[in-house]
Order: C-alpha cells, then structure tokens, then sequence
C-alpha cells in the first residue's frame, strides 16, 4: 500500500513535471487563442534564402515560407500582414519552437523521423518536395556526383545534410572531407572562396544559394539527388487543432489549383455551382468554423497569397532568378505530389 501510495505521489509528480517542463505547456491546445488575443501570428524563418524566406532592404520578407505564414495568418485574422517574422539559422530552429518564441517555423526543414518523434515537434504538411544535392565550380569539370571521391564540401550545421553526406559517400565506397558552419552565408562564402570543392544541400538552397556567388554563371548544380527532404512548416507537439489548421492552410492552397480557383479569380468563383468549389468557398458546409476560423477561411488564404501553384511560380519558378521546374511538386494530376484530401 505504502509503495503504491509512493508510486503513485511519484508519478503524479513526473506528470506535473512533464507538464511543466513541456514547452509552453499552457499553450497546448490553445496555440489559435494565443495568437488571435495576441493579434499576429510569430513566424520562424531562414536567416535569407531566396524563393523561401528572404528580407529586401526595407525588412520585408518574401518566399514560398513566408507566404505560407502570410496564408496562415490571412485565415486567421483575414490579413496577410499580420504576422511577424523571426529569422533562425539551422541549429537554433527547433529550440525556438519548442520554447514557444514562435508559433510555427516555415525554414525549408525537413521532415524526419527523428525530429518528429523526439524533439517535440510535429510537421503537419509538406510544403515543397526536395532532395540532396552538390554545386561545384564548372571548370573543376565534375559532371557528376559519383567524381567527388576526395572532394571538400561545405555545408550547414544543424540540417540533414551532414548524415547523408556520410550515406553517400560511405555507400559509393567514396572519401570526403566536411566542413560546416553555423550561418549559411558563411558556408555559401567559404565555397565561393575556393575553400571547398562542393556545396552541398538541398536542390532548392543550392539554386538559391547559387544567386549570392560572385559568378554564379561558373557553378553548376550536379544532377544526383542522394535524399529525400519533404520540406514543410513544424510546430509545437500537443495542439491537434493547430496542426490541423497549418495543415488545411496548405491543403486550401493545392484544392485551390486544383479547382483552377486563383487570386485573380476568386470573386467569380464564389458563385460557382461545383458542389466541391462550393465548400472551398465556404458556401456550403461548415469547414472554416470546425478550425476555429471564419466560413471564407479559404478565400482569405487564396486571395492573399494565391493557389499553391500561384506561389510557386512567383517565388522559385521558371520566371524567376532561381527558375524551378513544378517537377515533383506539380499536382498529382500532372504527375506531380502535391494532392490535396478531399474538403468534405
Ligand atoms: N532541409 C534541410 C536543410 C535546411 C537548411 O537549413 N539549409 C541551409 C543551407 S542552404 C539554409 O537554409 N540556410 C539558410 C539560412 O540559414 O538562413 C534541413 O531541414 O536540415
């Protein structure tokens, strides 16, 4: 009895504790309230990558991350602006989240098992479809990454790159030397100084990356992708409702291309008859409420930032300096990933 009274004292105290020592524990399954009482969504992005999450001059970020914020942020408060932007290198990403300085993080991570099973994290969505790869300078005349036996590579601390590097090279029987940084701009400089071979990361950062060399006419991206990295936005684990409304904030966006509904065309799409328009409009059904939002929920996301196609193109595709192939992130319809479940 006595030790049945001591075990159970004990674990009422691991529970307290565990409660207390959950990040932000108060915040669990109030993440929404939090932010609407606050008044602005708190946004974990890169320290600048372009088509992702980048500053101009003036402080104004843009990317594909940040649009998912502003997405976000026009389903809650029906206004893309507000939501304020913090900008974390690699290594301090996942503190900042668990802690609770931000509300979500849209920083190009990927999503992986041990950081969804052990740091606190969950990853509601995958936002952009990527994969590993290198740079070199094209007069080292490297055209693959199977001639990089003995290379240097530069990358960053924190990310996934490390590992499957060591994969890579491990499994071609090849050897490889790393060096990595704590700021991305640091490795990008170290590469651009002749201090590695290589440069390695994901294909999107690599294109990114490239537009910050002095010549980035003299680098070329290698064809291999040696990994997977879905990239999506992360949150706090222990809020359902806030995983559900980032993930649906994404899911609006890719049923939007879907259903050809687009920011230009929004207005006329609110009258339309397609019973499953019609449910993305918020004129039938009860979706918006169910996530603690408004019934137009969608059209706010839409008319801000666009279908997810709509982002795409604007921030890394063919038209732009980093000119990206939809490739794999193309509708399922295309040949692509990117699907939406059904909004019934
Ligand atoms: N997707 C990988 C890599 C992400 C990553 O941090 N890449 C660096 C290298 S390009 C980056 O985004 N740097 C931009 C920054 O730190 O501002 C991960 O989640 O670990």
């Amino acid at each position: 009895m006595q030790m049945l009274r001591k075990l159970s004292a004990g674990l009422l105290l691991l529970a307290v504790a565990s409660f207390a020592s959950t990040p932000a524990a108060e915040a669990a399954g109030q993440t929404l309230e939090i932010v609407k009482k606050r008044g602005h969504l708190k946004c974990g992005v890169s320290q600048g990558l372009p088509g992702f999450s980048t500053p101009d001059n003036r402080g104004n970020w843009t990317g594909i991350d940040v649009d998912f914020c502003k997405a976000v942020a026009a389903a809650i408060f029906n206004d893309a602006d507000k939501v304020k932007f913090t900008p974390l290198s690699a290594k301090e990403r996942f503190t900042a989240i668990q802690s609770g300085e931000v509300d979500i993080i849209a920083r190009n991570t990927t999503w992986s098992m041990h950081r969804d099973t052990a740091l606190g994290v969950d990853f509601p969505v995958v936002n952009y479809y990527d994969g590993q790869g290198f740079m070199v300078r094209a007069d080292l005349g490297v055209r693959s990454a199977r001639d990089l036996d003995g290379a240097t590579l530069c990358t960053n601390q924190g990310t996934t790159t490390e590992l499957n590097a060591a994969d890579y090279f491990r499994s071609n029987g090849m050897q490889y030397e790393i060096v990595a940084f704590e700021k991305a701009d640091e490795s990008v400089a170290a590469y651009n100084s002749g201090r590695c071979d290589a440069y390695t990361t994901d294909h999107s950062a690599l294109y990114a990356q490239k537009l910050k060399l002095s010549d980035p006419k003299a680098h070329i991206v290698l064809p291999e992708v040696i990994s997977k990295e879905p990239l999506g936005p992360l949150v706090r684990q222990g809020d359902a409702a806030w995983n559900d409304l980032v993930r649906w904030t994404h899911y609006a966006t890719v049923a939007a291309e879907e259903f050809g509904v687009t920011s230009k065309n929004i207005s006329e799409m609110k009258s339309s008859s397609n019973p499953s328009i019609r449910r993305l409009m918020g004129q039938d059904g009860s979706f918006g409420d169910n996530l603690g939002l408004s019934k137009q929920w969608a059209v706010h996301i839409i008319r801000a930032v666009g279908n997810y196609g709509e982002i795409f193109e604007r921030n890394v595709g063919v038209k732009t300096p980093l000119g990206i192939k939809r490739g794999v992130n193309a509708l399922w319809t295309k040949g692509g990933l990117q699907y939406a479940p059904p909004i019934r």
